[in-house]
C-alpha cells in the first residue's frame, strides 16, 4: 500500500488487514484509497509477465489463460458491496480466539470490471455432473493444526459462478487492481461475503460432488452454533442485511437546536434493501432512501434530518430491512467464530 494516501485504520501490519473509518464510506463508491483490505497471508507480488490462470478439473479442455487471452474477452462492470464476513466482529460481548476484531468499516462497495467466470467456463467446457468450481488464490500460509503451506481457496456451487455478473475482476474503480486487492486477477461474487472473492486468482479447479477439503470452506467461514450439545455447521454465503451511520461519527460532538443530516448505508445480499429506519431517541423512524434505484447488489444511501433539542449523551440507532422481511436484529446473532454480525448499527454522540 502506498504511504500517505490511505485513509484506512490499520488492524494488523502482517498480514495486512485494515479498515475504512465510517465517515469515508459516504460516496456511492469507496475510493481505492480507503477500501478495506482483509488478507490471511502476505499480499503476493505477482507478474504479469509469468500469471498465468489455469482451468483444470472436470471440463472438456484443461486450458490456461494468460492476462492478454482475459482481455480479449468481452467484459462487464458491476457496482458490488463486499463486506468482511468478520465486520462489526467487536460488537459481540466476548472475543472469539484468533479473529479479527473489526469494528464495522470492513466494508466497501466499488466499481468491478472482467470477465464473466462464465464465460472463461463456457469456452472450457463444464462437463456434465461438475458442480463446485474451486478457486485458488496466490497466496499462501502456515494455519494453526495443519501441515505445510495452506493456500488461500474457496469453493463456490456452479450456479453462483454462471450468474452474470459473478466475474473475474481485472480493474477496480475503472484502474487495474492494486496489488492488496488481488492484482492482477480476482473473483468477485456479487451478494457474498468477501471470502468468495479470491484475490490473486491462479487456478480454478472444476469438481463433482462436496469438494476436496478446502480449508476456508470447512474450517474457517462457518457458522458454528451449539444447541444441547450438538454442533450445526452452516457454510458462510449470502450479506446478511446491515447498515451503518457515517454521520455523525462515533464520539462525535453535535449542537442543540442545529439541524444535522444523519446519514448511512444499507445493504443485504439476499433481496433489495426495502426500509431503513432511524431512532434519535423517540422511537424507530423511516429514514428517505436515496437514490431509490441502485445496482442490485450495490448499497443504498438513507439520511434523515434531525434537530435534536435536549442536550447530554445519547446513542442514535439505525436498522435496514430487506424485500424479503430480513430485518437487522437488536442484539447479535452468536455463532461461534462470529460471523455475519449484523444488529442495529450504533453511534455514541454529546449533544451540546
Ligand atoms: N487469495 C485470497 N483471496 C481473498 C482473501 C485472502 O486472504 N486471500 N481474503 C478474502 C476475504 S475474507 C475478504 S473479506 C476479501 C477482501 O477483499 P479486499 O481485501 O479487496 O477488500 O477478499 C477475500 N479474498
Ligand atoms: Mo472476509
Amino acid at each position: 500500500m502506498k504511504k500517505g494516501k490511505t485513509s484506512l485504520i490499520i488492524a494488523t501490519d502482517s498480514p495486512l488487514n485494515a479498515e475504512s473509518p465510517l465517515s469515508s464510506l459516504r460516496p456511492r463508491i469507496t475510493p481505492v484509497s480507503s477500501f478495506f483490505i482483509r488478507s490471511h497471508f502476505a499480499i503476493p507480488r505477482v507478474k504479469l509477465s509469468n500469471w498465468r490462470l489455469g482451468i483444470e478439473g472436470d471440463v472438456e479442455r484443461e486450458c490456461v489463460f494468460g492476462y492478454a487471452d482475459l482481455l480479449r474477452m468481452p467484459t462487464r462492470t458491476v457496482s458490488v458491496t463486499l463486506e468482511c464476513a468478520g465486520n462489526g466482529r467487536s460488537g459481540f460481548r466476548t472475543a472469539a480466539k484468533d479473529e479479527l476484531r473489526w469494528g464495522h468499516g470492513a466494508v466497501g462497495t466499488a466499481r468491478w470490471t472482467g470477465v464473466p467466470l462464465r464465460a472463461v467456463l463456457e469456452s472450457v467446457g463444464v462437463r456434465t455432473g461438475a458442480s463446485e468450481v474451486v478457486a485458488e488464490g496466490a497466496d499462501s500460509g502456515a494455519v494453526r493444526g495443519l501441515p505445510g503451506e495452506v493456500p488461500y481457496s474457496r469453493s463456490l456451487p456452479l450456479e453462483k459462478a454462471m450468474q452474470d455478473d459473478t466475474i473475474i475482476a481485472l480493474r477496480m474503480n475503472g484502474q487495474r487492481l492494486s496489488p492488496e486487492h488481488g492484482y492482477p486477477a480476482r473473483l468477485v461474487v456479487p451478494g457474498w461475503y468477501g471470502m468468495a472473492s479470491v484475490k490473486w486468482l491462479r487456478t480454478i479447479r472444476l469438481v463433482s460432488g462436496s469438494p476436496r477439503q478446502v480449508f476456508f470452506n470447512t474450517v474457517k467461514y462457518v457458522y458454528v452454533e451449539t444447541e444441547q450439545g450438538k454442533e450445526t455447521r452452516t457454510p458462510v454465503r449470502e450479506l446478511r442485511v446491515n447498515s451503518i451511520i457515517t454521520n455523525p461519527a462515533d464520539g462525535g460532538s453535535i449542537e442543540a437546536g442545529r439541524t444535522v443530516r444523519v446519514t448511512g448505508r444499507a445493504w443485504s445480499g439476499q433481496a433489495a434493501v426495502s426500509r431503513v429506519e432511524v431512532d434519535l431517541g423517540s422511537g424507530w423512524r423511516n429514514a428517505e432512501l436515496s437514490p431509490k434505484r441502485v445496482g442490485r447488489f450495490e448499497w443504498v444511501e438513507w439520511r434523515k434530518d434531525w434537530t435534536p433539542k435536549r442536550t447530554g449523551e445519547m446513542t442514535i440507532a439505525a436498522r435496514a430491512t430487506d424485500e424479503k422481511g430480513n430485518v437487522q436484529p437488536l442484539e447479535p446473532w452468536e455463532n461461534k467464530l462470529q460471523y455475519g454480525y449484523n444488529a442495529v448499527a450504533k453511534v455514541r454522540v454529546r449533544v451540546v
